[in-house]
C-alpha cells in the first residue's frame, strides 16, 4: 500500500509572508542540525529524496512545506544547535521559526527529533516545554537509532521517557533500518488530528 500517494513539496518559505494558507492542520520536524529530520520525512512519507538530506549541518536553511494530502501538512524546520553558523544568519533562523511557531494556528504539534547517541538537549527540552504552553503536543524521534547496540538503544528511550516525564512521547527511530517508522506514521497522524480544545490558549495570528 502507497502511503501518501498525493504526498508533495509545496514550497520553501524565508518569511512569515510566503507561508502557505493557514488552514487545515500542519506538525512541524524540528531538532538540532544535522539530527536527521529531512531523512525522517523522507522514512515516513516512503520517498527517497521528497526532503533534501546532507552530511553538512544546517543544510535546511528555509521551511519547506510538504502536502501529505489536502489540507495537511508537514513543515521541515531549520536545525538549531550549529555552531558555525555566523550570528546574523542564526538570528534570522531563530526569528524566521519564532514567527511561525508563534503565529500559525494550524500548527498542531511538533516531531522533535533528536539523534538517539546524543539524547535531548536543553534546547530540545525548551522547545517541548513551549509547545506544550502553546497547548500543542510533542513526540521525539530518537534518531539514528541503528548506530546504538540493542541495549544502548533500549537504554537511551528509558533515559528519555524519564527525562520527559510524560510530557511528550519518544521512541526509537532509524531512517536507514526503518526501525520506527510505522511507529512515527502513526504518531504525526495522531498529532494531525485537530483537537479543538488543544487552541484555547494558543497564542493566535493576530498577536
Ligand atoms: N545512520 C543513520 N544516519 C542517518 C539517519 N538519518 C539521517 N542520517 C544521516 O545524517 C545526516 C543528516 O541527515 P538529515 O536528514 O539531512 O538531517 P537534518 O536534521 O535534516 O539536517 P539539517 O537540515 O542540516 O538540520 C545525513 O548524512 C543522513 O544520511 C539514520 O537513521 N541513521
Ligand atoms: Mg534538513
Amino acid at each position: 500500500m502507497s502511503v501518501y500517494p498525493k504526498v508533495r513539496f509545496m514550497l520553501s518559505a524565508n518569511g512569515i509572508e510566503q507561508f502557505p494558507d493557514d488552514a487545515g492542520s500542519e506538525v512541524a520536524i524540528a531538532g538540532r542540525s544535522n539530527a536527521g529530520k529531512s531523512s525522517a520525512i523522507n522514512a515516513i512519507t516512503n520517498r527517497k529524496a521528497l526532503a533534501r538530506t546532507s552530511k553538512t549541518p544546517g543544510q535546511t536553511q528555509l521551511l519547506n512545506f510538504f502536502e501529505l494530502d489536502p489540507g495537511r501538512r508537514l513543515v521541515d524546520l531549520p536545525g538549531y544547535g550549529f555552531a558555525k553558523v555566523p550570528p546574523a544568519i542564526k538570528a534570522h533562523w531563530e526569528r524566521l521559526v519564532g514567527d511561525y511557531m508563534r503565529s500559525r494556528r494550524s500548527l498542531e504539534g511538533l516531531l522533535l527529533v533528536v539523534d538517539a547517541r546524543r539524547g535531548l538537549a536543553q534546547e530540545d527540552a525548551d522547545l517541548i516545554e513551549w509547545m506544550l504552553g502553546e497547548g500543542r503536543r510533542a513526540h521525539v524521534l530518537l534518531s539514528k537509532c541503528d548506530k546504538l547496540t540493542r541495549n544502548e538503544a533500549r537504554e537511551t528511550l528509558r533515559r528519555t521517557e524519564r527525562e520527559l516525564e510524560g510530557r511528550a512521547s519518544a521512541q526509537l527511530f532509524s531512517a536507514v533500518n526503518r526501525e520506527g517508522v510505522e511507529e512515527a506514521r502513526e504518531a504525526l497522524e495522531a498529532l494531525l488530528i485537530k483537537n479543538p480544545g488543544d487552541s484555547v490558549n494558543r497564542t493566535t495570528g493576530a498577536d
